[in-house]
Parts: C-alpha cells; sequence; structure tokens
C-alpha cells in the first residue's frame, strides 16, 4: 500500500457521530447502522428477495417472471433484471403523482432571474407530457427510436424527457454546452431522426443562440426529418427551418391533455447518454427502463431520504448522468418536488444556491466540489444570513471533496447538522454506488462511504487481475455483481461494452477509477486510471481533445502534426487540460520567419477545441513544442508531460523507456519560455 493510502485511511471519523446527526427523513426509510448492515448482507447474498422486494416501489403494467436472470456467473453474460416485466418510466414520475396529488408542486424552475421562477404542479406537468408524446408520436416517432434533446435546465427538458419514455422511444440528452461538431457526432451515432431544443439559452445574462447552434449541427444530419423547437421568447426571432422545425408549445397545444403511456418490457432501453472514456469517439451509455429506475428510486430515497414532501435541488445539468438521476427521474419517481436551475450559482450573487434553498425549503442539496470551491472564495459571512434549517442531506458528486473543502460544506451551509453524502458513482452506474447515508453510517471525510444496497465491490490487483481480499487494500475499483441500475451496453456497439468493462478483469465490471477501502470497509476513490480527464466533474478524454486538436486546419491547412493532452490539477475546475503540440513543417517555417506569432497559435488552438467540443473543454493553456516524450513503441508518456507542468521534473520517474530522452529538457525549457 502507498504512503498516501495509510495516509488516507488514517483520517479520523468526523467529531460529530453521524448518528447525532438528524436523518434524512423524517420517514427515514434505513434506520440504523444494523438495519443497513441487515439489508446490505440481504442485497447481495440474496439479490432476488431484496430487489423483489424493493421493486414494489414501482408500478407495473405486468408483473415480471424473474428477478435476475443470467447465463454463468457475474457479468460473463448480459444480466438482465425484472424479466417478463413491463411497466412505463413517465407514469411512473407522473402519473400515480398526478393521479393521487395532482395540485402538488413536480417542478420548480429558477433562471437569471428569480422573480420569473415558477412552478409546474404535477397534474400541469401530465398535461404537457402527454401533448408533447403526441406531438412526437404525430412525428413518426415510434417505440426504441432515439431522440436527440439539446436543452438547457428547463422544465421542458424534463417534459421532453419523460415524454420520450411515455411512448417508448429513447432519449439522447446532449450537454448543453456541447458545440455543432460534438452534437453532429453524437446524432448520427444514435441514428436519431427528430432532435427537440429550444430557441435561446440564457445564463448570468448570457443569451446563447441555441437553435443556431443545433442548426450548425444538422448541417451534416441529412437523416434529422424534424426539429421541435421550445420558443422561449416569442418577441424574439430565430432562424428557422420551415420543411423541418416545429414549435413548441404551439405545435402541441391541439393535443389531447392526456395519452395513455406505453408500457415497455423492464430491459427496454430508456435512454442513451454519450460520455467520454479513453478512446476518442463518445460512447453511448445505454440505460434500461426498470433497473435504471428502481436505482434512481432507490438511492434518492434511501440515501437522501427523500420522500414526496421533499424539495431536491441537483445543481448536476440533465446533459449529465446527475441531472438525468438526481433532477429527474429520482425525484420524481418518489413523488417529490425538483429544482430544475438554468443559472449560475454566482449570478446575480454568490449567494444564489443558498436563496433557492431559502425561498423553496430545500430539503436536499446536490452539486459538485467544482463549484463549492468557487462559493467558498466568498467567504462564509455571506451564508450566514440564509435560513438554510429545511436541508437535511448535502450531496457532492463527480470528483474528490477535498477535506477543506467537505469541513466548509458540512460546517456553514449544513451547520452541523446534514450528513455530507460524497456519493461515488458513474454514468455507467446508472445511479450511486457508494454514500454515506444520513443518521445510519458514519462519514469518513476523504471516504466515499460505504456502497449501497446490491453493489459489492472489489479491490482489484491491476497486475494480476485478482482480487485483493485483505483489508486495508488499494487497487482497481470494480464491481464483482450486476446491480439494476448498471448500464447495458454502449449503443450500438455491445462488443466495445464488453472491451471496456467486462474484459479488462474477468468476472468484474470495471468502474475506471482506482480506490482503496479500509479495514471497516469505507470506500477512497483515487480517480481515473484511463486517460479521462474530469473538468468541473465534466468527463472529457484526453483522446477526443487531441483529434480535435489534430483536425485543426489554418489557412486551409493542417496545424499540428502530434499533440498529447495532460489533466493538470486546478484550483476551481479540479482539473484543467493543458495541451502540448508540434506543429507542422509549413507553421514551424512561418514562426522561425515571423509570418505567425506562437502566442496567436496557441490561441488559435484553444479556440478550435472550444469550438469542436465546447466552451467548458477549453484548454487553459497550449504549448508549443518540438517534440514529445515517446516510448520506443511510439506511445507518449503523459505521466511526464503532467510532472512537468505541475513543476515535479525532479519527480519524472523512470525514463529509460523513452526513445529519446533529451526531449525532456526541451519540454521542461518550453513550458518556462512559455509562461
Ligand atoms: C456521477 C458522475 C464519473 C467519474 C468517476 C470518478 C469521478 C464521481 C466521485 C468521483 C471521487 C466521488 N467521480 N463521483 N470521484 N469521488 N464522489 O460524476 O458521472 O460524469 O460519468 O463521471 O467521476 O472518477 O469515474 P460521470
Amino acid at each position: 500500500m502507498t504512503l498516501e493510502a495509510e495516509k488516507l485511511m488514517n483520517v479520523p471519523t468526523i467529531p460529530a457521530p453521524a448518528t447525532a446527526l438528524p436523518p434524512a427523513s423524517s420517514e427515514v426509510h434505513v434506520r440504523n447502522m444494523d438495519q443497513y448492515k441487515a439489508l446490505y448482507e440481504q442485497s447481495i447474498n440474496d439479490p432476488e428477495t431484496f430487489f423483489g422486494e424493493q421493486s414494489k416501489a414501482l408500478s407495473w403494467d405486468r408483473d415480471f417472471d424473474k428477478v435476475l436472470y443470467h447465463v454463468g456467473n457475474n457479468f460473463s453474460d448480459s444480466p438482465a433484471w425484472f424479466v417478463g416485466g413491463k411497466l412505463n418510466a413517465s407514469y411512473n414520475c407522473v402519473d400515480r403523482w398526478a393521479l393521487q396529488t395532482p395540485n402538488k408542486v413536480a417542478i420548480i424552475y429558477e433562471g437569471d432571474d428569480a422573480e420569473k421562477g415558477y412552478s409546474i404542479t404535477y397534474s400541469e406537468l401530465l398535461v404537457r407530457v402527454c401533448q408533447m408524446a403526441q406531438l412526437l408520436q404525430s412525428k413518426g416517432v415510434k417505440v426504441g427510436d432515439v431522440v436527440t434533446i439539446y436543452l438547457p435546465m428547463t422544465p421542458e427538458a424534463v417534459i421532453s424527457m419523460l415524454a420520450v419514455a411515455r411512448i417508448g422511444a429513447i432519449h439522447s440528452c446532449i450537454f448543453a454546452g456541447f458545440s455543432p461538431g460534438a452534437i453532429k457526432d453524437r446524432v448520427i451515432d444514435s441514428n436519431s431522426h427528430v432532435v427537440i431544443t429550444c430557441d435561446k439559452g440564457y445564463r448570468a445574462t448570457k443569451v446563447i443562440q441555441t437553435k443556431k447552434i443545433v442548426d450548425e449541427a444538422l448541417e451534416s444530419c441529412p437523416d434529422v426529418k424534424t426539429v421541435v423547437v421550445i420558443n422561449r421568447d416569442p418577441s424574439s426571432p430565430f432562424p428557422q427551418n420551415p420543411e423541418r422545425d416545429v414549435i413548441y408549445p404551439d405545435a402541441a397545444a391541439s393535443f389531447k391533455s392526456y395519452c395513455a403511456p406505453v408500457p415497455v418490457d423492464s430491459e427496454h432501453p430508456l435512454f442513451l447518454l454519450y460520455t467520454s472514456g479513453s478512446t476518442g469517439k463518445p460512447k453511448g451509455m445505454q440505460h434500461c427502463t426498470a433497473g435504471y429506475l428502481l436505482g434512481a428510486l432507490l438511492t434518492t430515497r434511501h440515501i437522501f431520504g427523500v420522500t414526496p414532501d421533499d424539495t431536491l435541488f441537483t445543481s448536476g445539468d440533465i446533459g449529465w448522468i446527475t441531472g438525468h438521476t438526481y433532477a429527474v427521474y429520482g425525484p420524481l419517481a418518489n413523488g417529490a418536488t425538483t429544482v430544475i436551475f438554468e443559472s449560475t450559482p454566482v449570478y446575480p450573487t454568490p449567494t444564489r444556491y443558498w436563496d433557492i434553498v431559502d425561498r423553496h425549503k430545500v430539503t436536499q442539496f446536490y452539486t459538485a466540489p467544482t463549484a463549492l470551491r468557487l462559493l467558498r472564495q466568498y467567504g462564509h459571512e455571506i451564508i450566514d444570513k440564509y435560513d438554510l434549517s429545511s436541508l437535511r442531506a448535502l450531496g457532492s458528486v463527480g470528483e474528490p471533496i477535498a477535506e477543506e473543502i467537505w469541513e466548509w460544506y458540512f460546517n456553514y451551509v449544513g451547520r452541523g447538522r446534514c450528513t455530507v453524502c460524497d456519493t461515488y458513482w458513474l454514468t455507467e452506474s446508472g445511479s450511486h454506488l457508494v454514500s454515506s447515508i444520513p443518521g445510519v453510517t458514519p462519514m469518513k471525510p476523504g471516504s466515499a462511504g460505504l456502497p449501497f444496497f446490491g453493489i459489492k465491490p472489489a479491490i482489484v490487483d491491476p497486475v494480476s487481475g485478482h482480487e485483493i481480499t485483505e483489508r486495508p487494500a488499494e487497487g482497481v475499483f470494480a464491481i464483482s455483481q450486476p446491480w439494476p441500475s448498471m448500464a447495458r451496453s454502449i449503443f450500438n456497439d455491445y462488443a466495445r461494452y464488453q472491451d471496456t468493462y467486462l474484459k479488462p478483469y474477468p468476472g468484474f465490471f470495471f468502474t475506471g477509477d482506482g480506490a482503496s477501502i479500509d479495514s471497516e470497509g469505507y470506500i477512497f476513490i483515487g480517480g481515473r486510471m484511463d486517460d479521462v480527464v474530469n473538468v468541473s466533474g465534466h468527463r472529457l478524454s484526453t483522446a477526443e481533445v487531441e483529434s480535435s486538436v489534430l483536425d485543426a486546419t489554418m489557412d486551409g491547412e493542417s496545424m499540428m502534426t502530434e499533440c498529447a493532452v495532460v489533466g493538470v490539477d486546478d484550483e476551481i475546475t479540479g482539473q484543467a487540460l493543458v495541451v502540448f503540440a508540434v506543429c507542422e513543417p509549413w507553421l514551424k517555417d512561418d514562426i522561425a520567419s515571423g509570418k505567425k506569432i506562437p502566442q496567436d497559435i496557441s490561441i488559435e488552438t484553444i479556440l478550435i477545441v472550444r469550438k469542436e467540443i465546447g466552451p467548458f473543454a477549453a484548454p487553459r493553456k497550449v504549448y508549443l513544442v518540438d517534440d514529445l516524450p515517446k516510448t520506443r513503441s511510439g506511445k507518449i508518456l503523459r505521466r511526464v508531460l503532467r510532472k512537468i507542468v505541475a513543476g515535479e521534473e525532479k519527480q519524472l520517474g523512470e525514463l529509460s523507456t523513452l526513445s529519446d530522452p533529451s526531449v525532456v529538457p526541451a519540454l521542461i525549457d518550453a513550458v518556462k519560455n512559455q509562461k
């Protein structure tokens, strides 16, 4: 075990024991550690009985015949959950509450201007979902078709997702920060013929020309025959294509206020969500209906303690899995209220989150460390004037939460009363894998906590591929038993799914992260073991960014012969991207003759990545270098580049595999000279 892992494991339990903290719900579902342990044991040793019982939380159109079906052991063949069952996700999230409590608020919307916020009740939500569903059907959308949604955090994004699910189609949400190139790739890969978008987005007074971005992307997507445009500002024009565009809400208003949901099989795909992996092409992670929905429902209920009386505020965008599971499906499947927030945490003031918690009596607040790091800079005094007493649980997601941020969150936002649920999970897992449970499991700062029901963690030796069973242990974080909300495939590419998750460590589902586990079973996440960089909680593959740099042209000619992208520590965003690029000979000549200035080329490269992938992916710095550190077999040693940027050139480690060691001093000079 490394010193670092040992250090982590010695972190004491925080002074306020969790049992002294209030549970996250007055109607607690898991009451104490003994009950957690008993339920956990059952969920692992007898998942069929456990999840069979838990599945009663969903409404079924047809009961399933078998809880878990798979051939052979573990993951060796696609496990299927709730086989033979039929249900509909939008019925579970909307109808059953609209029938029982029609006037209860389902969605609270907050944008830039708090005065212009509004709420939507469950009965109103049902009408809007039904009308959108019929509009989609009228445009030919059928069971199993993929509909792309490119929308900012608005109620219409939720309505669109649920409308797609209502008719048995599959939604593919694309984060509204993505650029035309990234949208095009995802629309084509998912074979979408229908896209739902809006005229404009609004963030901290900035107006985003959403429709224009989509139009640009769709220039290369001839198969898209319909674009549903949510017209948010009827008073201002936006580019229209009469042959393709359908304007909402006008076009939906003529449909009936109710249409029956289409029951689908448990394993029927509910959505695709594209995420980055080690290789360039983003993967369309495919989630199924019953297992996913149950995972979302149970984690929201048991970890955050959400009941129908609660208001959950998840700041994560619906373009990411956090928004899917904890801003949409989790809260609505539990009949609770969800806050959909379109603006930024610092607009108009850095107290926006606390203001929302206070005004709407938010009971569970869920955000990412990157936002907390930003807000912490403004001091805690500005938080003190808000009444945050409604809060019962605080969630953190996307990256490890550093101890000082954890303490700030716990002390000043939670005021020492709320458990910090450091939730560890990923797009592929569908719902939380590891977290503290308020009032149940004690918190250890630095640790995400204990596994959720049905999650059997394994620490695997990266070299031998064998599970390390002694405790404490450190290695690759894997899961050794199927769980209901795991992604079922990569869209249209099950072989890639197997190669990425099942084959690296046979018998286990590989998460991509390293971790350690202490003698009490507490899990400490170490970070990605592949070439994935986490910028503000957004997963980016270095290969994806590299390919956009390599595709870059200037004056019609390719700019770079090769490049390497690495992630470096960043105070606010957690990690930031740094590019090392080698210019094409013509560009080198132009630089040498003074025709081109290196700074301009660096800026141009940053702009190209912004344009190709999205503003959030903009590299912090582009270094123009003569060569990259490569092994004799041509593999780029990104580790060396990371150390050089971090100023740790004395700790470059083993360099004997480099084909040309003289590149190292040259790189160190380049980084110093291009500060
Ligand atoms: C939900 C989400 C997944 C990657 C994951 C890991 C990192 C997420 C974390 C965490 C440490 C936590 N990650 N939660 N690392 N502690 N509590 O973020 O999904 O966008 O797919 O990212 O994020 O590295 O592998 P996704």
